[in-house]
């Protein structure tokens, strides 16, 4: 999105830089006042040497709350509220609370959902930025009580927090400080006043509260009027009244990691230099005016934000870990037009190890639809990601095996990263830094995952290690990472052997261990190839890297099962085909599909265009339109040609005249990304490429819509014969009237052209 959205962002960043004002004088380092009470801080004295800095880092622990937060791991965020009903992802505070009327909001399908996928607490929106409150408070009208949902007698808030105790989750809340409704924002004691009563209604009526989460995004009030938010206010009440709760984002507790893309940094460090924690720095880099459906994306998880030369110019250091959120679509609201766009199983489950894997919390967010249901598209996407994990860890190989460490303290032996408990934990004696722990696992085994968690109740040590098996006696290196903290995953390619060992290159001080996992991730079949076009018949292979397992495939799109016809031989297809294959052990079915598109067309030789793409999106050449590979919905997926402004004039040869049927092109709508479908498309045909007939003329009216898809527009020949086709697409050239970027140029994104 970065590039094309960049014009009609231009305005609104501005307003947001205006509203940074407000700020100006309360560039606090909120992770030191705070943290000071709970000792998980550590001041640095002048000239101190950088070695003892480092330990000073290495000891720095959570606090209790940070250490219980941590352990959940994996936990979900519920965006809903008045921009659900609106389609829209920022609301402005005008909106009429009779708009709010969900028909069917059922929180324990919520809670059901989230609890099946694996996470351990629920954070829901009780007021975004447009201020209209989920739950009846008494200090604004601007709520549930003032809608029909429940004959105004609804509470959203209460019915999620009586789901989750029921079914076991932990409850949580988001209240946005910004407010674009209440009147009084921006006379700032007044606001700060009505904000507490929010937050003291929140806190105090809904049982246990483990997370207030505050967004950073932030704007002006009514009349251009800056808001000064009293933090500390904020904070003293929330400790007051739920000890246990801890603040994130805009809070001294959890780390907002800097992107919502759901991936975290390889290098995670949990002990940073409180200059994390400045407020106006958060908030500067929080998420910023966008239209719907299209964030300003931020990502700000390039640079390791502890390691040693940045602990060198501290102060003062403080525990202050890192949460990873991202929507499972495009949107943190609900959006009809996005249910083609729900993440799958494999990107979520990528997601994770790029998370939680990474010693950071993932905070995964699915917006319940208008009826106020999780629709049946997240839901099974989620389902498909847990299987996945399930079958990936169900079976820890190094579990019980035996261990010896090159150090050990007799109370903390090497024997307990593999006992199954995470209370015990092993570490080196003396002041040793370094050290192997080498795994016998009893006979030779393979896998391509490792798990591995420090005892961070003591503080985050590690800097770097390396995994090695060995092969007749010689030690390989396979893996390798940096931090790990309270937890990492690696994947690699699938190793077999029985002996491996675990060197820890670097540490802040002695270091520890409380886990260690071996795991083989369930089968992936592979296709060869993979996608792609054919003129009469292809083969294609399947084959798995997993011992024993069969494959069973389906040639029609459908999930196979153990039913579906077992692979042999290779497949030779001779009409299009959509192959979905899944691997089987014994009579368990891998949770990871491979699917397959083949399509039956007449060989192109060559493509030429026009006029060139934008060098933004130029796909991997002007062949990219003819190589058989589909573009997806995603526009960067670099399968697609965009074009600014300009038609689409391409030119087709298929080398020698051919009997042709049919030819099509398809083009990606994705308005919200200003990506138009063309206005209309023209085919024509020609034996010598001089003279030329029309062979179609399509017409295609633009209409406003939301929908992210692909479009086909496709024309009958009847057995004409042909050597060139000239296929012309005519842009809408500008953004229309009703469109958020009227008057800037509109793209054109046009993939696979297929001969028939
Ligand atoms: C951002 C907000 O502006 C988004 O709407 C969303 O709530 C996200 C989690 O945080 O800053």
């Amino acid at each position: 999105m970065i590039c094309i959205c960049n014009n009609a962002f231009q305005g609104a960043s501005l307003t947001w830089r205006n509203g940074l004002r407000g700020f100006a004088g309360c560039a606090l380092l909120l992770t030191t006042a705070l943290a000071q009470q709970e000792g998980n801080h550590v001041v640095i004295g002048p000239g101190e040497s950088p070695g003892v800095v480092a330990r000073k880092a290495a000891n720095v622990r959570p606090s209790a709350r940070q250490l219980a937060w941590q352990k959940l791991e994996f936990i979900a965020f519920i965006h809903f509220g008045m921009n659900t009903f609106m389609d829209q992802e920022w609301g402005k505070g005008t909106e009429d609370p009779r708009v709010f009327n969900p028909s069917g909001l059922d929180a324990r399908q919520w809670a059901r959902a989230i609890k099946n996928a694996g996470m351990k607490l629920v954070i829901v929106t009780a007021k975004h930025h447009d201020g209209f409150c989920l739950w009846p408070s008494r200090y604004t009208e601007h709520s549930v009580k003032s809608s029909p949902w429940r004959g105004g007698k609804g509470d959203v808030v209460g019915e999620v927090a009586r789901a989750c105790r029921e079914i076991g989750l932990e409850f949580g809340v988001y209240l946005s400080p910004w407010d674009r409704h209440e009147k009084t924002y921006g006379d700032s004691p007044v606001y700060n006043r009505h904000f507490l009563n929010q937050l003291r209604e929140l806190l105090t009526q809904y049982g246990q509260i483990s997370e207030v989460w505050f967004d950073g995004a932030n704007g002006e009030g009514a009349n251009g009027k800056k808001q000064v938010y009293d933090w500390q206010a904020y904070y003293k009440l929330i400790r007051e009244l739920q000890p246990k709760a801890v603040i994130a984002i805009m809070g001294p507790d959890v780390r907002w990691v800097g992107t919502e893309s759901g991936y975290g940094r390889e290098t995670e460090w949990s002990v940073v230099p409180d200059v994390a924690g400045d407020l106006q720095a958060i908030a500067a880099a929080s998420q910023q005016e966008k239209v719907d459906g299209a964030f300003v994306p931020r990502d700000l998880t390039g640079e390791d934000l502890g390691r040693r030369e940045k602990l060198a110019k501290a102060a003062t250091l403080a525990w202050y870990p890192a949460e990873t959120d991202v929507s499972i679509r495009p949107g943190w609201f609900y959006h009809a037009s996005q249910d083609d766009l729900v993440k799958s199983p494999s990107k979520l489950v990528d997601i994770y190890y790029s998370s939680v894997g990474r010693n950071s919390v993932l905070l995964l967010n699915i917006p319940p639809d208008k009826r106020g249901r999780i629709t049946d598209y997240d839901v099974q996407s989620l389902l498909g990601m847990r299987k996945i994990l399930d079958q990936t860890f169900k079976h820890n190989l190094a579990s019980g095996t035996r261990v010896k460490a090159t150090s050990e303290m007799p109370e903390h032996r090497a024997a307990a990263v593999v006992d199954r408990t995470m209370d015990t934990y092993w570490t080196t004696a003396g002041d040793v830094e370094t050290a192997t722990l080498e795994f016998d696992l009893k006979k030779k085994q393979t896998f391509d995952r490792a798990m591995f968690m420090e005892n961070i109740a003591v503080g985050q040590r590690v800097e770097s290690f390396r995994l090695e098996a060995s092969h007749d006696g010689v030690w390989h290196e396979f893996a390798r990472g940096t931090t790990i903290g309270y937890k990492r995953l690696l994947r690699f390619p699938k190793v077999t052997a029985q002996k491996i060992r675990v060197v820890i290159e670097q540490s802040r001080t002695n270091p520890t261990l409380s886990s260690f996992g071996l795991f083989e991730s369930p089968p992936v079949v592979a296709l060869d190839p993979p996608e792609g076009s054919f003129e009469r018949a292809l083969s294609v292979r399947l084959s798995t890297d997993t011992e024993g397992a069969e494959i069973h495939y389906t040639l029609d799109g459908s999930v196979p099962t153990l039913k579906s016809p077992r692979y042999t031989d290779p497949i030779i297809l001779s009409h299009s085909a959509t192959i979905v294959a899944v691997a089987a052990v014994g009579s368990e079915l891998s949770a990871e599909q491979t699917t397959g598109r083949y399509t039956q067309s007449i060989k192109v030789q060559s493509a030429s265009v026009e006029r060139l793409p934008s060098q933004k999106y130029p796909g991997t050449g002007v062949s990219t339109i003819i190589d058989g590979k589909r573009g997806s919905m995603d526009f960067q997926d670099q399968r697609w040609l965009g074009f600014n402004g300009d038609d689409v004039v391409v030119t087709l040869d298929l080398g020698e005249k051919k009997t042709v049927h049919e030819v099509s092109i398809g083009f990606l709508q994705q308005q919200g990304s200003w990506i138009f479908l063309p206005e209309g498309v023209k085919f024509l045909v020609s034996a010598d490429g001089a003279s030329w007939k029309l062979a179609a003329d399509l017409d295609n009216p633009i209409v406003q819509s939301g929908r992210v898809f692909v479009k086909d527009f496709s024309c009958q020949v009847n057995g004409l014969q042909a050597r060139f086709i000239k296929l012309v697409a005519t842009n809408v050239g500008i953004c229309p009237s009703w469109h958020p970027g009227s008057g800037d140029k509109a793209w054109l994104f046009v993939d696979e052209a297929v001969v028939r």
